[in-house]
């Protein structure tokens, strides 16, 4: 197991789903990193930080809207460390990109210690193994042959197969019940013992907040990081994000509008 471990304060943030239609979520997160830039020690981003990638040569020629957002990550990296990780929109984030940004690239499942505290650190999405079709779909993903077939292909084409598995990604979840799309407690029970701690930090699931659970008569916790949306007010949806700090009071979950 990948560890890392770093003094406090860390900030950690996942699920932004950046991309070229949610100009609100990119302006509120790069307001979160001029502030992580000058409050956190570390920034840890473990996943879909943006809403697909398609491969790190679209950093190349970037299109605006992600020259800025990149810029931006760029420029905290260039003040203190940044991790970021792969999430299951954004998996095709290789070193090229990390290396770009002065950023490193973040282990799938990493032991990250903070002060006393020691947890399970990764996007989520493998906990998830009641929905046996994504499962069979991300296995296919992170199958390296496929990847280089996918890579090999030119942006335009990349960019029709994933705006293609997007739509039916969203179409089949519109029929799978919410508990299919959570995790699965034996999953996480399961990591929790093969990694030897207590504590299990993720996103993916857009449910923020701390779950405790008790694994083989050990109390645990299982914290999850809020996805992001500042872009859907006109359709009632208030803006949603945040993030969480490591110091020594612990862990803390921070909304957007409390900052
Ligand atoms: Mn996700």
């Amino acid at each position: 197991m990948n560890k890392i471990s770093i003094a406090g304060p860390v900030w950690l943030a996942s699920d932004i789903h950046l991309g070229q239609n949610t100009p609100a979520t990119s302006e509120a997160f790069r307001d979160f990193l001029k502030l992580a830039a000058s409050e956190a020690s570390a920034l840890l981003l473990p996943g879909d930080i943006f809403d697909a990638w398609i491969g790190d040569d679209v950093a190349v020629l970037a299109p605006p809207w992600l020259a800025q957002d990149l810029m931006a990550i760029k420029a905290v990296a260039a003040k203190i460390p940044v991790w970021v990780g792969r999430g299951n929109r954004d998996f095709l984030i290789g070193e090229a990109l990390t290396a770009g940004l002065g950023a490193r690239l973040l282990p799938e499942q990493a032991l990250v210690s903070v002060g006393n505290h020691t947890m399970l650190l990764s996007h989520g999405d493998e906990y998830c193994t009641d929905d046996v079709a994504y499962q069979q779909f991300r296995a296919m993903v992170r199958n390296p042959a496929w990847q280089a077939g996918f890579l090999a292909r030119s942006i335009p084409e990349r960019l029709t197969m994933a705006a293609q598995a997007r739509g039916e990604s969203m179409a089949a979840n519109q029929v799978k019940s919410s508990e299919i799309m959570d995790v699965n407690t034996d999953a996480v029970a399961a990591a929790i013992l093969s990694a030897g701690v207590s504590l299990v930090v993720h996103g993916h699931t857009h449910r923020p907040g701390r779950t405790v659970m008790s694994v083989e008569g050990k109390r645990c916790e299982r914290w999850v990081l809020p996805d992001w949306d500042c872009d859907h007010v006109d359709q009632g949806k208030p803006p949603r994000g945040g993030w969480m700090v490591i110091d020594e009071d612990g862990l803390t979950l921070f909304d957007l509008d409390q900052d």
